[in-house]
């Protein structure tokens, strides 16, 4: 049963049941709509509670439902019918009211919530606007601004701020359907407050809507959403409640059926499956109380601080004195920033720091749950400090690397218990980065991966599962991405043309931009471990800025100039004479914006089919998290893979077979040509 009345004297208590988040399931709206006959037209109720089971109050329209025709009773309808039902309703709200959830509680009369509640309309960050009169009801009772503010952002706001803005009506602590039922009761004594529909929306200032226009469309940057959710607010404000809802639902449709909404769906669910690997199923992992981070520099000191705002007291260890003071002195900068940012207080920032114990005495970490290793990216350094931990210890610690290119096998080698080891390679700065690469090596064991997967959860990152080979999955790909820009340059493209295009693909900077950032030398350090190896790397031109110790921002000029303390990319004379002479052998050509991106994309596109072939992604959807979470892929494209299926397989196998003839580009994988005669990427069996 999705939805029971029961009767409480004069108030009757709809609870809706229908697990994981009481989504609006065509089963549920017809429950409700009927719930709400019934009670219309018994005379002993007076007041009606709609409260939920389980861990939330109504979440939503049930995404499922979105790629199919709607069946009535649709909801805008449900919410009406609430909305003017006899008796007053009175939402009682515990864990979220989300979208259509929050819609349906704008229907009722009244809501209450416990204090952990929150409420918001969330549709955005699906690619489309509330369908169920949200951007309609919401302003007439919170005013336009507050409304705005929640609609184009998808930002959900907790109970007591709610209360504060007249979004719920009261804040029960307590049992909530207690509070509710005794709320209800004294409402239902007074004389009620017109239903939203009859309400008026508060005037705002005219230039109101064009100020916050060019804020929404600057935030929004390429994804749809945003202003069209302006504007349905904007409509509510102007035009009476029919139009406005008439508005609102041509929206809704319109950009339900868009690529855009289809991508952010696909990436909602891709999003849902990683953390939650199918060989995990029923894997109890183990607990985490207390977390060590060997290395304080710019990456330990990160993920010490991914730690400490997950709550969880953290050891720092160093090789010597200095060492544990610059590296307390990193932690401190990155909390006196945050406090800077006004993410958290200056009380919390000392609370934060005060968790953290610097040490050189390996001894400390006897009790410790986990340990994470964060030190210099060189095979002996690793496997000196695991040969430590794997004595200081005790067996039942997780034992992770935060290794990005090095071999997780080979650093566990001789380890004692090597089923506790795991890399987790974090993405910098890491208390920021959303994207967790969790790399298990033959011998890790499924509760020590299931852990690395609860600290994902606990430090609220998006987990994905990796296999080993060089780079991952991220880094490997990035490789590609990296010599495709350079066989650009070296066919005719400048680093200002292909920064320009990439970013007007979406991406928040170019690749040589984004180098000259980060630091031309990391990579030249891969590249020279991987010659060691016996491996070819291609990065021609990176390697002749390299020698002159063209590092990027931080030396003065990278792939561009830089003036002194300036930021903005100039371009270098010096490195186009270096591409010019390194390009004399290549035939060169005319690159425009769409070449480009090609170029770049569909090689990253054949690489991550061999990362799916060999199995080192599990699926397409977590190479997708990966590239939007690490790498700043636009999330309105729904990642790398869902770009190239929208795109057509077809059209990128062929679209590579020409790079290929160029000698631009590999040819196409044998898993992508497969891939292409169904048009959706499969896996290897
Ligand atoms: C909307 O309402 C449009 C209306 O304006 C107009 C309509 C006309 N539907 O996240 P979790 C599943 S748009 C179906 O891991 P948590 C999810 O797939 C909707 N399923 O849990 C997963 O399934 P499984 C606006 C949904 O506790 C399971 O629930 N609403 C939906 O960390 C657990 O999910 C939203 O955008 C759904 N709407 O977080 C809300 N939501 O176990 C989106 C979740 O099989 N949801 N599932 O993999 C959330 O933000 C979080 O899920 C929530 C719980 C905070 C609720």
């Amino acid at each position: 049963m999705t939805v029971t009345i029961e009767r409480n004297s004069d108030i009757a208590v709809i609870a809706i049941d229908n697990p994981p988040v009481n989504a609006l399931s065509h089963a549920v709206r017809q429950d409700l709509w009927n719930a709400a006959e019934t009670l219309d037209t018994d005379p002993s109720v007076r007041a009606v509670v709609l409260i939920c089971e389980g861990r939330t109050f109504i979440a939503g329209a049930d995404v499922n439902e979105f790629g199919k025709p709607p069946m009535p009773p649709h909801l805008p309808d449900l919410v009406a019918r609430i909305e003017t039902a006899t008796k007053p309703w009175i939402a009682a709200i515990h864990g979220s009211a989300l979208g259509g959830g929050l819609e349906v509680a704008l229907g009722c009369r009244f809501r209450v919530a416990v204090p952990s509640a929150s409420v918001g309309l969330p549709e955005v960050l699906l690619g489309i606007v509330p369908g169920a009169g949200g951007s309609v009801r919401l302003p007439r009772l919170i005013g336009p601004a507050l409304a705005t503010e929640m609609v184009t952002t998808g930002t959900s706001v907790a109970a007591p701020k709610a209360r504060s803005q007249g979004l719920i009506d009261a804040v029960v602590e307590g049992d909530l359907e207690k509070g509710a039922i005794d709320f209800a009761r004294a409402a239902a004594d007074q004389s009620l407050p017109l239903p939203l529909r009859q309400r008026s929306v508060p005037v705002v200032d005219p230039s109101f809507w064009e100020t916050t226009s060019k804020a929404v469309a600057s935030r929004a940057k390429r994804e749809d959403a945003p202003l069209r959710a302006l504007a349905c607010v904007r409509k509510a404000a102007e035009a009476d409640f029919d139009t406005a809802m008439a508005f609102e639902r041509q929206t809704f449709l319109e950009l339900r059926g868009s690529p855009q909404a289809a991508a952010l769906r696909h990436v909602f669910f891709a999003e849902r499956s990683a953390p939650r690997p199918p060989e995990l199923a029923g894997i109890e992992p183990r607990p985490i109380r207390s977390a060590a981070v060997i290395g304080g520099g710019t990456m330990g000191a990160g993920i010490a601080a991914a730690l400490r705002d997950a709550g969880l007291p953290v050891t720092l260890v160093e090789r010597d004195e200095v060492a544990v003071e610059r590296g307390l002195s990193n932690l401190r900068s990155i909390f006196e920033s945050s406090v800077k940012r006004g993410r958290i207080t200056f009380e919390t920032a000392a609370e934060r720091l005060s968790g953290i114990i610097g040490t050189t005495d390996y001894g400390l970490l006897a009790r410790t749950d986990i340990v994470i290793e964060a030190v210099f990216e060189d095979l002996d350094v690793k496997r000196e400090v695991f040969g430590k931990l794997s004595t200081a210890c005790h067996c039942d610690a997780v034992l992770a690397t935060n290794t990005s290119y090095l071999d997780p096998e080979q650093i566990a080698a001789g380890i004692k218990h090597p089923e506790r080891f795991v890399g987790l390679h974090f993405f910098s700065p890491a208390h920021v980065m959303k994207l967790l690469e969790i790399v298990p090596t033959a011998q890790t064991t499924p509760a020590t991966l299931a852990t690395g997967f609860a600290l994902a959860r606990m430090l609220k990152k998006i987990p994905v599962r990796a296999g080993i080979c060089n780079g991952f999955i991220g880094n490997r790909i990035l490789k590609v991405t990296r010599a495709q820009a350079e066989r650009l340059l070296l066919s005719g493209a400048t680093p200002q043309a292909v920064d320009t295009a990439m970013r007007a693909f979406g991406l928040p900077m170019g690749p040589f931009e984004a180098q000259d950032l980060g630091g031309l030398d990391i990579a030249a350090f891969q590249r020279r471990a991987a010659r060691a190896r016996g491996e070819t790397p291609f990065a021609p031109i990176a390697d002749r800025l390299c020698t002159l110790e063209r590092f990027g921002q931080k030396s003065g000029g990278g792939w561009y100039d830089y003036a002194k303390g300036e930021r903005t990319p100039q371009p270098s004379e010096i490195v186009a004479s270096i591409i010019a002479e390194e390009a004399r052998e290549t035939s060169q050509q005319e690159w425009d914006e769409a070449r480009i991106i090609d170029c770049i994309a569909l090689p990253m596109v054949n690489e991550a089919a061999k990362i799916l072939h060999e199995k080192v992604a599990l699926r397409a959807g977590d190479i997708d998290l990966v590239e939007i979470h690490g790498y700043g892929f636009p999330r309105w494209r729904g990642g790398l893979m869902h770009y190239a299926e929208e795109r057509g397989l077809a059209g990128v196998v062929a679209a590579l077979e020409t790079l290929a003839a160029e000698d631009l580009a590999e040819p196409p994988s044998d898993l992508l040509r497969r891939s292409a005669e169904g048009g959706r990427f499969v896996s290897r069996d």
